[in-house]
């Protein structure tokens, strides 16, 4: 399990970083990607600091659902309706460099399949 530790993202909840937040309410904050990978790529964070989904316990239900409608909700906000790609990485060989839950949506142009 990983350790809780306060990562940027929690600076970017308290507003001690900038950030260009597009959705927030009491559970979850989105704000675009700095390093973009496609041409809507906007990070969907729980304000509770869960490090990983591999962290997560039966009770997080409640976020983690809340999480995917609010995917849901920021596709349709931004204009994703050809479709959309929802990415958790996790854990090293998931490729996660910042251990504070986090779901990508990517979107705005064909997305190839499978990833590298
Ligand atoms: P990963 O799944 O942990 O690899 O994704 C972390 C993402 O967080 C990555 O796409 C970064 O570009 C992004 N990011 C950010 O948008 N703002 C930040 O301050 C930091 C990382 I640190």
């Amino acid at each position: 399990m990983t350790p809780p530790t306060e990562t940027l993202f929690t600076k970017i909840i308290n507003r001690q970083i900038p950030a260009e937040i597009i959705y927030e309410d009491d559970l979850a904050i989105a704000f675009k990607d700095i390093n973009p990978q496609a041409p809507i790529h906007v990070l969907i964070v729980p304000k509770q600091p869960l490090p990983s989904l591999a962290d997560a316990v039966p009770e997080d239900h409640r976020v983690l659902g809340h999480l995917l409608m609010t995917v849901k909700r920021v596709a349709e906000q931004v204009g994703l309706e050809n479709g959309y790609r929802v990415v958790i990485n996790t854990g090293v060989d998931g490729g996660q460099t910042v251990n504070h839950l986090h779901l990508h949506l990517l979107g705005g142009r064909p997305l190839h399949w499978p990833p590298g």
